[in-house]
């Protein structure tokens, strides 16, 4: 079989497996899989097949992540492939998984051609969009050493990291063995680009120069729950006033400041009936921007009109930072290895900055990171209309096959 007829049928295999994984979700009839939810366990096994196929050693580490070898010479540095396999609620069906199963896809493929001179580690990252305990990357930073400040994290059941961890039936004290090792060939991840850039551009795959940073934070507006139709206007302590208000300023902001992005995601007014003033308002604030002094700037005035919004009403702010990831910079060498992989194969490839968070940037504090995206052909991402084209996957597929090969070509230099 050619070479491009074999990353046809993988591609195609890959895709495959997506729409199946995509089935293998918490809530029947949508895709929403959060962190260590018995269909993770479903997902594990689906990849595992594959890996057993492939003859790759396989295991879950303390967090979940299920990691697939193919081992190389004896003291061989260690190439990481993947990305991770939990969703948003009523997700599509590409985001994260997608790189997860062209890691196993890649594994395939170069097997097919010939022993490596490295290893090849395939991820799928237990969590990594952050919806079950608001914080992001619980998978990813268990292998740079910062995953442990997140074991009393709570759930809004009131479950911690660490109890989810051990009903998993894993050991959060075996943490440390899930460490990448210190000298790291790097680690590529294909995701979908979620964003309209590509399409734009008439791109199939994109190069990412740098991933955003990114503040999540919840803020609780506190006032005086009243009767809706007694309560005079002036003597009201309303905080959803007050939070309408924050939510305005934070659309405002980011339309008059370039690449500024600000988002209120979820909502709570409590009691929540129709003909009580709130008492309190819970909201959460994600906010964005290639540029880490712009979000902090921009974060520090939209906090201080929320802290005016509430004075001027009688009404108390707490505000609670779920994360903050500092804007990353992807692997120059990588980047120039999978731009020249992609133009080898006669492909454009653009190179764009991630508004998306991904496990790269996490894992870019412990070995060269780089990430290829896949065009979006209708932009959009974190719903189930989330879309690839068949021949840009097996393009990417191809990309990432040629680059592993050009690494190891220059390790057996
Ligand atoms: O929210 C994000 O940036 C990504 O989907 N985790
Ligand atoms: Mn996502
Ligand atoms: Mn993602």
């Amino acid at each position: 079989m050619t070479a491009s007829a074999e990353l046809s049928r993988l591609s195609r295999a890959a895709l495959d497996l997506c729409a199946e994984l995509a089935t293998q979700t918490e809530v029947p009839g949508q895709t929403t899989r959060t962190y260590l939810c018995p269909s993770a366990a479903q997902v594990h096994a689906t990849l595992r097949a594959w890996a057993d196929r492939l003859g790759m050693t396989t295991h879950l580490d303390a967090v979940g992540n299920l990691r697939s070898r193919l081992e190389g010479p004896p003291g061989a540095p260690t190439l990481y492939l993947g990305s991770h396999l939990d969703t948003v609620p009523n997700a599509g069906a590409y985001d994260g998984i997608l790189g997860v199963v062209l890691g196993y896809a890649a594994a395939e493929a170069l097997q097919a051609i010939g022993p490596l001179p490295f290893n090849l580690e395939v991820l799928a990252f237990s969590e990594e969009e952050g919806v079950r305990y608001g914080v992001s990357f619980i998978g990813s930073r268990a292998l740079v050493g910062t995953a442990d400040e997140l074991l009393d994290r709570l759930d809004k059941d009131g479950q911690s990291v660490r109890d989810a961890i051990r009903a998993f039936g894993l050991d959060e004290t075996e943490l440390p063995g899930a460490l990448a090792e210190a000298n790291a060939l790097g680690y590529l991840e294909v995701h979908i680009e979620q964003g309209p850039v590509l399409q734009d551009a008439g791109a199939q795959v994109g190069v990412v120069s740098s991933i955003v940073g990114q503040s999540r934070l919840t803020l609780d507006f506190a006032g005086q729950a009243a009767h809706a139709g007694t309560t005079p206007m002036t003597l009201r302590r309303d905080p959803l006033a007050a939070a309408a208000r924050f939510i305005v300023a934070a659309e405002d902001l980011a339309r008059a400041t370039p690449g500024l992005v600000a988002t209120i995601g979820m909502i709570e007014a409590r009691p929540g009936a129709g003909n009580v003033i709130p008492g309190e308002v819970s909201l959460s604030l994600d906010i964005r921007h290639e540029f880490d002094a712009v979000r902090d700037q921009s974060l520090a005035a939209l906090l201080d009109t929320a802290e005016r919004a509430a004075g001027a009403r009688g009404v108390t702010l707490a505000v609670t930072p779920r994360m903050a990831e500092p804007a990353t910079p992807m692997d120059a060498e990588l980047r120039t290895g999978l731009r020249e992989a992609a133009n080898s194969l006669g492909l454009m490839a653009p190179e764009l900055v991630s508004g998306a968070g991904h496990d790269a940037q996490i894992l870019a504090a412990r070995m060269p990171a780089a990430m290829l995206f896949v065009r979006s052909p209708n932009a959009l991402s974190h719903h189930p209309d989330e879309r690839v084209n068949g021949e840009d996957v097996e393009a990417a597929l191809a990309v990432l096959v040629h680059m592993i090969q050009g690494l190891a070509r220059a390790a057996r230099a």
